[in-house]
């Protein structure tokens, strides 16, 4: 029998997903022996310094990222939240380690993508100018996009050593939440990997959804083992009384 997450009509939610939850859309993580780290070294693609000195290798990644995400389609699993955001309405918070728009197709609103977006580039001499839609897929880097400053367009990515986009409001959704489902990511990236220590201090429930224990495991009262694309749909009892 599949264990059950009974909702309450207090509840509040906060469910934090990462390269996990976009497996089973044929995307593939970063740690698995196949992933994407496995064809990169973390500094050569994924630093400010990487884009410095050698902005062509960056781009030849998130463009290679840009092609597979656009040949992705949700999942069951990002299918389930957007079900679940659609019950729950303003009692369900939505924050996303992926910067792939999976949660966005399949309905997700009330969704922040704290480690940046791949359909959209930015000013890479941070202008002031917010980021545009852009899902070029450049074959060189001559043929990357110009902001209109002039400068030339970065991905809009949360490189290593980068700040992660709106933590302030982050930080409150968590703060007010008795609830936070983690789901589909190891646990092994900060300050993302920090979110379940906050939510149990702020009294909530704690539970992770995956097929393996994530580094921080002992955080959580509760482990669902299994795929999200299979566990998701059935997990979430939400109760109207
Ligand atoms: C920051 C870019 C300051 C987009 C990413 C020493 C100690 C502690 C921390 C640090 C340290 N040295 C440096 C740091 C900080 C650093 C960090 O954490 N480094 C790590 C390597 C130690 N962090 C930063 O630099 C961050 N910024 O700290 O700024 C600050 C802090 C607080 C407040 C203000 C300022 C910025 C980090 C962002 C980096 N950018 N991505 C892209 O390219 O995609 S990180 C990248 O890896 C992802 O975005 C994701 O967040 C992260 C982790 O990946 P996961 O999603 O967990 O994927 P992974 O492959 O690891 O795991 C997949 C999981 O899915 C597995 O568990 C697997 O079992 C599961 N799974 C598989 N199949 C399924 C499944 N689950 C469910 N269903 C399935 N079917």
């Amino acid at each position: 029998m599949l264990m059950q997450i009974s909702i309450s009509p207090t509840d509040r939610l906060f469910v934090l997903t990462g390269a996990g939850i976009s497996a089973e859309s044929g995307l593939p993580t970063f740690r698995a022996s196949d992933g994407l780290w496995a064809g990169h070294r973390i500094e050569d693609v994924c630093t400010p310094e990487a884009l410095e000195e050698n902005p062509a290798l960056v781009w030849e990644f998130y463009s290679q990222r840009r092609e597979q995400g656009a040949k992705a389609e949700p999942n069951p699993a990002h299918r389930a939240l957007a079900d679940l955001e659609a019950k729950l309405g303003d009692r369900f918070f939505l924050c996303t380690q992926n910067v792939d728009d999976l949660h966005d197709r399949a309905g997700s609103r009330r969704l922040i993508h704290m480690h940046g977006e791949l359909a959209k580039s930015r000013c890479e001499d941070e202008c002031g100018r917010p980021p545009i839609e852009d899902r070029t897929v450049y074959a060189s880097l001559v043929e990357v996009g110009r902001c209109t400053c002039g400068a030339r367009l970065r991905p809009h990515i949360v490189f290593f050593g980068e700040t992660p986009l709106e933590m302030s409001r982050i930080q409150s959704k968590i703060d007010d939440c008795s609830l936070m489902v983690v789901i589909g990511t190891s646990g092994s990236v900060y300050p993302a990997a920090n979110f379940v220590n906050w939510a149990r201090h702020a009294g909530a429930r704690t539970v992770y959804v995956g097929p393996e224990r994530p580094l921080n495991a002992s955080a959580f009262t509760h482990i669902v083992e299994g795929k999200a694309g299979e566990v998701l749909p059935g997990l979430f009892e939400v109760l109207s009384i």
